[in-house]
C-alpha cells in the first residue's frame, strides 16, 4: 500500500528528542527520511541512558524508527559540498541544534533558498526572538519557561515538571503540523518556506487554559480549583493539584490496595449530566436531588467533600474494578496506569501504539508506535539505523561514484 508521504525526502538534521519525534513521525508517514550525524560522533543520545553497553540506547532506538542513517562533517569543504548536494536533492530540511549554529556553518536561510527554493526548513529552538533567542534549551527548561510548571503540583510545594515530554515530543508534533502545511502550500505556490517552533511557545500553547484561568482570576476566584472555597488566590494562576481544569470537575482517588501500590487510583470527573447514578453507585443515594449537592453551583462549593465520599467508595474496589462499575453509567473515569501496565496491554500492541521492534545490537524492545492512524497510510515501525548504515547508499543516489565515495571517506567528510 502507497503512503501518505511517499517521494517525499526529508534531510533530517535533528538530535536527542524534539527534532527526532518530527522527523519520525514523517518517516511513519513514508517520507524518506535521511538522518545526518556527525562522523564518529553521531547523535548523543546513542550513548546516553545505555542500559546495554555499547549498543545504541532506548533513548535513540525508540526515536529514529524509520529512518536511514548517514554521517557528514557539515564542517568540512568536502562535506559542505556533499550538503549542498542534499539541500538540491531534499524537499524538507528539519534541525534542531543550538542558536545560529546552521548559519556558522555557511547554511543561512538565504543560501539555503539559493541552493532550492522549494525547500522547507523546519526548525526547533528553545524559545522565538527576544531576550532569550540564544539559550540552549532542554524538556524541562520549556515546561518552566511555557508556563507548565508554575502550574503543576499542589498548592503548597513547588512547582512540578511532568513526565509528559511537553517541550520536546510536544514541539516535535507541532513543527510536524508546520511542515506539513507547508508541503501543501507549496504544492501550490512552488515555493518553500521557513518553519519555525519554540518550544515555549509549543509549552504555551498546550498550557492555553491556564492563560485562561489567568485572566479569569480578573474576575473572581477559580471555584474548580483545589483552594477554592476556603483557600487563597493570589494575582496569578495558581498549582491545580488533580483537579480537571475544564467545567467538569475531577480528582484522582485512592483505590483498593493503594498502601502498597503507588498507582493504585483512579481519576474521577462528576459530570453533571451523571451525578445522579454516580451517587447512587457510590452508595449515597439521598445526595441524588439534596439541593446542597445536586447541582453543579452547589458541588463546587464542596468539591473535597464529593470526591472523600467518592473516595470512600473506591477505596473498597480496585481501579479495574471501579472502572468496570462506572464506565457503563457513562461516569468518565480511568485507572491510573503503570508504564509495566501499559507495556503489558494487549490491546495497545494490537493496534499498532506498542509494538516489539527486533534490533541487529540490542535484540527486542517496545517502542511506541505512530500514534496517528491513517486508513489509507499504515506506518510499519522499523528500527532505528546503526550510525552511518546508509552513507554509501545515499552517496550513490546523489550521483557519486564508488571512487568518489572511497575519497569522500578518505578525507573525513563521511
Ligand atoms: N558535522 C559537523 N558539526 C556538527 C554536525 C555535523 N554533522 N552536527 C552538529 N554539529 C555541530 C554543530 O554545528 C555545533 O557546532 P557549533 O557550536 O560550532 O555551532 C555543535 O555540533 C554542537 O551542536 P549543538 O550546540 O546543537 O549541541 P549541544 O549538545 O551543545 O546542545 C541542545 C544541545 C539540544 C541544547 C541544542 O542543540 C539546542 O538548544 N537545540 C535547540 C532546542 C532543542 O531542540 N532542544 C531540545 C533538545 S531535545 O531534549
Amino acid at each position: 500500500m502507497s503512503k501518505a508521504l511517499e517521494g517525499v525526502r526529508i534531510l533530517d538534521m535533528t538530535h536527542v528528542q524534539s527534532g527526532p519525534t518530527c522527523t519520525q513521525l514523517l518517516a511513519w508517514f513514508g517520507a524518506d527520511v535521511i538522518k545526518i550525524e556527525r562522523p564518529g560522533v553521531g547523535d548523543a543520545t546513542r550513548g546516553q541512558l545505555q542500559d546495554i553497553p555499547n549498543v545504541d540506547s532506548l533513548y535513540f532506538t525508540m526515536l529514529n524508527a524509520n529512518k536511514r542513517g548517514m554521517t557528514l562533517n557539515t564542517k568540512d569543504d568536502d562535506g559542505k559540498a556533499i550538503f549542498t548536494k542534499l539541500i538540491k536533492h531534499c524537499d524538507v530540511m528539519v534541525e534542531n541544534f543550538a542558536p545560529g549554529a546552521l548559519d556558522r556553518m555557511g547554511f543561512t536561510w538565504e543560501r539555503i533558498q539559493e541552493i532550492n527554493p522549494r525547500m522547507i526548513y523546519a526548525s526547533v529552538k528553545g524559545f522565538g526572538p527576544g531576550p532569550f533567542q540564544d539559550c540552549k534549551v532542554y524538556e524541562n527548561v520549556a515546561q518552566c519557561t511555557g508556563g507548565s510548571a508554575s502550574t503543576t503540583g499542589f498548592d503548597d510545594g513547588p512547582p512540578l515538571v511532568t513526565g509528559a515530554q511537553i517541550g520536546d515530543s510536544g514541539t516535535g508534533l507541532h513543527l510536524l503540523a508546520g511542515i506539513l502545511a507547508a508541503l501543501y502550500q507549496r504544492t501550490n505556490t512552488g515555493r518553500g518556506q521557513r518553519v519555525e517552533c519554540a518550544m515555549q511557545d509549543s509549552v504555551l500553547n498546550l498550557c492555553r487554559v491556564k492563560l485562561r484561568d489567568q485572566q479569569r482570576l480578573a474576575h473572581g476566584v477559580l471555584k474548580e480549583y483545589p483552594q477554592y472555597p476556603n483557600g487563597v488566590f493570589g494575582d496569578t494562576a495558581p498549582r491545580s493539584g488533580n483537579a480537571s481544569g475544564g467545567g467538569q470537575p475531577g480528582w484522582i482517588v485512592k483505590c483498593k490496595g493503594w498502601e502498597t501500590d503507588a498507582n493504585a487510583y483512579i481519576y474521577i470527573i462528576t459530570q453533571a449530566a451523571v451525578w445522579g447514578k454516580l451517587a447512587e453507585a457510590i452508595g449515597h443515594p439521598e445526595l441524588v436531588d439534596d439541593p446542597e449537592w445536586a447541582t453543579p453551583d452547589a458541588r463546587l462549593q464542596r468539591l473535597e467533600e464529593v470526591f472523600d465520599l467518592i473516595e470512600q467508595w473506591t477505596m473498597t474496589k480496585t481501579k479495574f474494578e471501579a472502572m468496570d462499575i462506572l464506565n457503563p453509567l457513562n461516569v468518565p473515569c480511568g485507572p491510573i496506569l503503570s508504564m509495566k501496565e501499559i507495556s503489558e496491554d494487549m490491546s495497545l500492541r494490537d493496534t499498532g501504539t506498542v509494538v516489539e521492534v527486533d534490533h541487529p545490537e540490542r535484540g527486542k524492545y517496545l517502542t511506541v508506535g505512530n500514534p496517528i492512524k491513517l486508513s489509507d497510510s499504515p506506518s510499519d515501525v522499523q528500527r532505528s539505523p546503526l550510525l552511518g548504515e546508509h552513507t554509501d547508499d545515499v552517496l550513490r543516489e546523489i550521483g557519486f561514484s564508488d571512487t568518489e565515495i572511497g575519497e569522500a571517506r578518505a578525507s573525513g567528510a563521511v
